[in-house]
């Protein structure tokens, strides 16, 4: 589990950072700095105090003097006095308006001193009464941004990314499940369904009937929730204390147990098509079981698949369950056996100090050699049209093959493919010479600009570059900040397909790109799939499971994703000409 401290931690140097942001250019290094310390001190794999105890807190990335000594103020005194006095600057609102796509700095600066701003609401209504637009440098294009900006907050402002959902929901199962008086506890809704957004996380309990009160009261307790939105025999809603959502708990008896899951699980579409199925059947299906209709007689309730199969079905895992055509199949008794975590052999995007990554190449592969069974990783720097993300050229590639050599040498087997993951260029050229890729193993190709146009063409291009193996993130999209580019997914699919290029499914929480529609159609017309976390620092490793969700809900095996198989295979995989320098 992630350490509490250093998550605060990280969310106070962000805060700082910003309200840095907002003072000006004066305040840019700052900035900079805070941010980096956010980064490091959320991913840290110990608790910081820690570090703190042995004397090893500078000898982090990016951790200096100054940053240190709040950090041990922190730990100290639990506050940080110059984030209390920076805080007053601006309005937490307002700084948090800076995440969403189009509000510069600048310009909430701009509009915030100008029409006497100082809450989103205001905001909100002065870019529609057209105030907004009043002002200088805000054009009509500039005012059409921030307003498309906004409509997209808004689709996750009330919602949580999937990553966020579980963290929170599987804290308050254990607390549950802490309890001796609760016999079973799941999560249920759309966070077992695993979709990449969730409204709100749904717990489903099994109890004897004395115990239910006992339970709900340490549910509803004020360690975990901030506020208590409904408590009755059965049923209770918090406001979870810790990321400020809403959980709703269902406590129900042992032999209810499967009927309620199934119900709770949904989803709705699922559960209105099964409904409609079992009253064929002349049975009655609820939360509470599967009756006969005309004796009210229980036939099936206690486990979910003994539902299933009393209505003639096999029972199904909850990321398939959106009813697209997953109950026709469960009927034939086709249900797949969907990829697991466990079927990972090796992770192929992933950045080091060498770009933007926050560790060294060793580092990296001695962190996933003792915390994964992995086969192989690629590590994946970015190439030089990348600046923000610190990309390298020829010279400097060549360098890292060198390095690369080193470590497996250390390690003792080729554990370290040598990979990039290039920027495809407007022209969709790729931006580092034929002569330096065709010595890499593992080529991932990404957009990293001109994401307003349509970018069909580019990415065709770069499938039928005989040195790409891979499109990383190939829609671009951002959840709740960035739509995706346009582009024709049927004619992507095709060139995918007819040069050997695997798409990726990229694990980061904000990205799931490609998404579990996007993924079944690649699937579906047999284009391989790669999971890949893009890592930029150690817990991102993690994110792995994320992407094997998104392959579930696409109803994928472990066979149309690439690194489930062991590296010679991926090898002969890969086009024909890389497939002679093995
Ligand atoms: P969310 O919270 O918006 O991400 O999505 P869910 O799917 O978690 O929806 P939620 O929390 O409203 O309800 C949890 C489950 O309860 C849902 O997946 C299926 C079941 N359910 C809720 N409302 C209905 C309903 O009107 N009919 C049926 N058959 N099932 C329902
Ligand atoms: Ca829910
Ligand atoms: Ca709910
Ligand atoms: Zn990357």
């Amino acid at each position: 589990m992630k350490s509490e401290t250093n998550k605060k931690l990280a969310q106070i140097f962000n805060q700082m950072s910003a309200i840095y942001k907002y003072e000006g250019s004066d305040e840019r290094f700052r900035a900079g700095a805070y941010s980096k310390a956010a980064k490091i001190i959320g991913s840290l794999a110990e608790d910081v105090s820690v570090y703190v105890k042995n004397n090893t807190l500078k000898d982090l990335p990016g951790i200096g003097e100054g940053i240190a000594e709040k950090i041990e103020e922190y730990l100290k005194t639990g506050k940080i006095k110059k984030y209390e006095s920076l805080k007053k600057v601006v309005p937490k609102e307002l700084l948090d308006m800076m995440e969403i796509r189009g509000f510069g700095t600048q310009s909430l600066k701009q509009i915030r001193d100008q029409l006497k701003i100082d809450t989103k609401e205001d905001l909100v209504q002065a870019l529609q009464n057209g105030s907004v637009s009043k002002l200088k440098g805000f054009g009509k294009k500039k005012v059409e941004g921030m307003s498309r900006g906004l409509k997209l907050h808004k689709t996750i402002e009330d919602r949580m990314l999937l990553w966020d959902a579980l963290e929170a929901g599987e804290k308050v199962l254990a607390w549950l499940k802490s309890m001796p008086e609760v016999k079973q506890a799941e999560l249920a809704g759309s966070l077992r369904r695993k979709k990449e957004i969730i409204g709100d996380i749904d717990i489903l309990v099994s109890s004897g009937e004395k115990d239910r009160k006992k339970i709900i009261n340490h549910f509803t307790d004020a360690s975990i929730a901030k506020q208590v939105l409904a408590k009755g025999v059965t049923k209770a809603s918090i406001i979870l204390k810790d990321i400020g959502r809403q959980v709703d708990l269902r406590i129900v008896n042992e032999e209810e147990w499967g009927a309620a899951l199934q119900y709770f699980t949904g989803s709705k579409e699922h559960n209105i098509h099964l409904r409609t199925i079992a009253k064929e059947k002349n049975y009655k299906i609820s939360e509470y079981g599967i009756f006969h209709s005309n004796s009210e007689k229980r036939i099936a309730g206690k486990t979910e698949e003994e539902i299933y199969t009393t209505l003639g079905f096999q029972l199904m895992p909850p990321e398939m369950r959106e009813d697209r055509g997953e109950i026709e199949l469960a009927k034939k008794k086709e249900i797949p056996k969907l990829i697991e975590l466990t079927d990972i052999k090796g992770d192929l995007h992933m950045h080091t100090n060498w770009s933007d990554g926050m560790y060294s190449i060793e580092e990296m592969a001695n962190y996933v050699k003792k915390n994964f069974s992995y086969k192989y990783i690629a590590i994946t720097d970015h190439s030089k049209s990348s600046r923000i993300a610190n990309g390298i050229d020829e010279k400097k590639i060549l360098k890292q093959l060198k390095e690369f050599e080193r470590v497996n040498k250390k390690l003792g087997e080729d554990f370290i493919k040598a990979g990039m993951e290039l920027d495809i260029l407007a022209d969709g050229a790729l931006d580092i010479a034929d002569e330096v890729l065709a010595q890499l193993d593992w080529v991932v190709a990404s957009i990293h600009s001109g994401f307003t146009k349509d970018n069909t063409d580019r990415i065709i291009s770069a499938c039928k570059n005989k040195y790409v193996h891979c499109i990383g993130h190939p829609t671009g999209r951002l959840i709740g900040t960035r739509e995706a580019y346009k582009f024709d997914i049927h004619e992507i699919l095709e060139a995918a397909k007819a040069t050997n290029t695997a798409l990726e499914i990229n694990a980061q929480p904000q990205r799931m790109d490609l998404n579990d529609e996007l993924a079944m159609l690649a699937r579906e017309k047999k284009v391989k799939l790669v999971i890949n976390t893009d890592s930029h620092s150690y817990d991102n490793l993690s994110y792995m499971k994320l992407g094997v969700f998104i392959a579930r809900r696409a109803w994928c095996t472990a066979n149309d994703i690439l690194n489930t198989k062991p590296w010679h295979e991926i090898a002969s995989f890969r086009k024909k000409l890389s497939r002679q320098m093995i």
